[in-house]
């Protein structure tokens, strides 16, 4: 068998191949332009970087947040984020207007890189973070706990209705809330990083699997927020947008009337507390309709999709961000 370099377009990458293809990514924009900027926003339990990529031209003034890999096992995630990074860098160096003339886009290729190395290391099918569950003996926290099960669901441990739907509080399960809203360090930086001084956001998305669903909130209550026909129609741009390139089928609706009611999610929060107008998440492939040939990858979508998922939702999410400029 013959080595391969691993590559973003036909490999899921390990932590450290990200942060090298970010720093590669990030060198090859002009710095005397200021088109890309690469920073930290916070460490994680293990104390890995949560690295976070700005693209955008000087005269852009609006801001689009992204993020991928929130959970550990949805590998097409943080592949699909850095399918972006790339097309958006050869965007950004080109003399053409673009986009990026109005958008500094800035997307967190892996929030959950702890969760992530142990996926690809220890136990494919790994979802939560690596905090321990086994040190909450403190009157502090809502619940104590004190397990030898490790790991919180960062998408139920955000502290907006938290623990109302969906959640556990036993840290053996796979939906463990945490032991009190936003305890976890990768909750706490995304947070700060959304509340960060002056920033307004246009919009967030946040890039799971699977199902191939375009959701708007909210996840913790059946009920829509005042807003929904708005963003349930800048869905149906992204999804429609997507559906040309491969004829890859989305559903669009609420977190809770489409899956599950479930509170905690990362959405729900940047909607409600981060008062972001423009929320998603975003299902990518396999779908999870059994009639579908591909729906039994489930989690393990074979790498030669990277490229497939890259370019349809590449192509999705850049026609949802120009039906904002509009409004
Ligand atoms: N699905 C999401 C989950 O966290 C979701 C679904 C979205 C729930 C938004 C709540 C809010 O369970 C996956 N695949 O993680
Ligand atoms: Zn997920």
């Amino acid at each position: 068998i013959k080595d391969r370099i691993p590559h973003h377009l036909t490999d899921y990458l390990t932590y450290e191949q990200i942060v090298q293809f970010l720093n590669k990514q990030h060198n090859r924009s002009p710095s005397s332009k200021n088109f890309t900027s690469l920073f930290s926003i916070g460490n994680t339990y293990e104390n890995r970087s949560i690295w976070t990529i700005r693209i955008g031209k000087p005269s852009a003034r609006r801001n689009i947040l992204m993020d991928c890999g929130i959970h550990a096992r949805e590998f097409i995630s943080p592949a699909t984020c850095l399918y972006m990074i790339d097309k958006l860098i050869d965007e950004v160096n080109n003399r053409k207007v673009s986009i990026l003339s109005i958008f500094n886009i800035y997307i967190i290729p892996l929030l959950n890189p702890d969760g992530y190395e142990y996926a690809q290391t220890e136990r494919r099918m790994w979802r939560k973070n690596r905090s321990p569950n086994n040190n909450n003996n403190n009157n502090y926290y809502y619940y104590n706990t004190n397990s030898n099960c490790m790991g919180v669901d960062l998408n139920r441990n955000f502290g907006y209705h938290w623990m109302e739907n969906g959640a556990s509080t036993n840290p053996c399960s796979e939906t463990y809330a945490g032991p009190k809203p936003d305890s976890e360090l990768e909750t706490q930086s995304l947070q700060k990083f959304i509340k960060k001084s002056s920033q307004h956001w246009d919009a967030y998305l946040t890039f799971h699997s699977y199902g191939q669903y375009w959701i708007y909130p909210w996840g913790f209550a059946l009920y829509m927020p005042d807003d929904y026909i708005e963003l349930k129609n800048k869905a149906q741009i992204g999804s429609e947008a997507l559906k040309r390139v491969n004829g890859t089928l989305y559903k669009i609706g609420s977190a809770a009337n489409l899956l599950y009611e479930s509170a905690g999610g990362s959405d729900d929060w940047a909607k409600g507390v981060g008062k972001i107008k423009y929320v998603y998440t975003v299902e990518l492939r396999p779908s999870d309709d059994m009639n579908d040939a591909h729906a039994h990858f489930a989690f393990m979508l074979p790498s030669t999709f990277i490229e497939p998922v890259g370019q349809e939702t590449y192509v999705g999410v850049k026609e949802f961000l120009r039906s904002l400029i509009t409004s």
